[in-house]
């Protein structure tokens, strides 16, 4: 440890964290544990002494290694360092920081380039699905600038273009663990759902809110927090989660109707902070509540028609919002989306 250890700093999309390769951390998953509260300066609400950016949005890690699936070229688990808490945990995914892992793997010399633009095929450990991310890489090397904007992020970047196929059930076993598009917990309707990531979703009117406050302006909502998190932990063992105490999903999210003409307005609680904007995979599972009939979100949503692009849902967000392309199978059932992020090399070197 006194010698550092080799390590990336990227951001990720709307995200920001410590990429490793996995042969430069402790096998030991105890002592990378210890390692990475370190590294990040956690427990601390403003980890002073470490990496992280008192926010759960930026204190995130991805391990990378070469994979030995014929379908994927590289395994990336997610690793969610708790800012407050000696907390590190595997039990959800991050399609925000996934947009570095093609990058970080090209950098590292993991996958090689292939021309103009290099298909980078990630198996995701966490969850268990591979996703591709196309990363441009002229002249043989990664190039982070370009003309692509995210909301949430200032400027432009290079555009990684990332599609997921069958994350149903990525956590839950199934998109919806209950059977059900609408179940009722401490007398609000609820969607409990999982394409990519597990997220009750719910009207932002039942729980007495318009549904386009300021994020700073929920997290000071302490009724609010406190009836979200009640409703959290009932949601955990219906949604084959288990006991969720301690960990950061399933995701809160709180729709109503769009107002910037996208599909449906959101805001997320991740699950005790409220997002800047909203997680990636987070997007893909609300968007896939909204286009179930019957469901809270289809109440509030407007779905556009599918055009040239397919089905293309805006998900507003506090600071924008992330269109969300869906595919749907004959009886309707969202059976693989993509999105575009962009991601940014910050820093490479050691850490201590
Ligand atoms: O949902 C935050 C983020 C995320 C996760 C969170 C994410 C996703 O924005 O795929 O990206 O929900 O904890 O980075």
């Amino acid at each position: 440890m006194s010698d550092g250890v080799r390590c990336m700093w990227m951001r990720g999309g709307t995200s920001k964290g410590g990429y490793f390769l996995e042969d430069d951390l402790p096998a030991d998953s105890v002592a990378r544990d210890a390692l990475l509260l370190r590294v990040m300066g956690s427990p601390d609400p403003r980890q002073i002494d470490g990496m992280g950016g008192a926010d759960p949005l930026t204190s995130k890690v991805a391990v990378v290694r070469p994979s030995q699936r014929d379908d994927a070229d590289v395994d990336y688990l997610f690793l969610q360092v708790f800012v407050d808490q000696a907390l590190v945990t595997d039990a959800q995914n991050c399609g925000n920081i996934l947009a570095g892992v093609g990058p970080f793997a090209l950098e590292r010399g993991l996958v090689q380039a292939q021309g103009e633009v290099t298909d980078v095929r990630i198996f995701m450990r966490n969850t268990g699905q591979v996703v591709t991310a196309r990363v441009a890489t002229p002249n043989g090397r990664v190039s982070y600038e370009g003309d692509a904007r995210i909301d949430g992020v200032p400027g432009s970047g290079a555009p990684i273009p990332v599609t997921f196929h069958d994350t149903a059930g990525s956590s839950c076993g199934v998109l919806l663990p209950t059977g059900q598009v609408r179940d009722v917990i401490d007398g609000v309707d609820v969607t409990l759902i999982d394409n990519g990531m597990p997220v009750v979703v719910m009207r932002a009117s039942d729980l007495g809110i318009r549904g386009d406050e300021r994020r700073e302006e929920l997290e000071d909502n302490g009724a609010l927090r406190k009836r979200l998190e009640s409703i959290r932990l009932q949601a955990g063992p219906l949604m084959n989660l288990g006991d969720v105490t301690e960990k950061s999903v399933p995701k809160m999210t709180l729709v109503s109707e769009p107002r910037a003409g996208g599909a449906i307005a959101t805001r997320t609680f991740i699950p005790h902070r409220c997002h800047a904007s909203i997680g990636v995979l987070g997007a893909v599972s609300v968007a896939s509540a909204a286009v179930l009939p019957g469901s809270p979100a289809a109440e509030v949503a407007q779905i556009p028609p599918t055009g040239d692009a397919g089905l293309v849902l805006d998900v507003e967000h506090p600071t924008g919002s992330m269109g969300v392309t869906l595919t749907l199978d004959a009886a309707g059932q969202p059976i693989a989306a993509g999105l575009l992020r962009t991601a940014r090399k910050l820093f490479d070197g050691q850490v201590f």
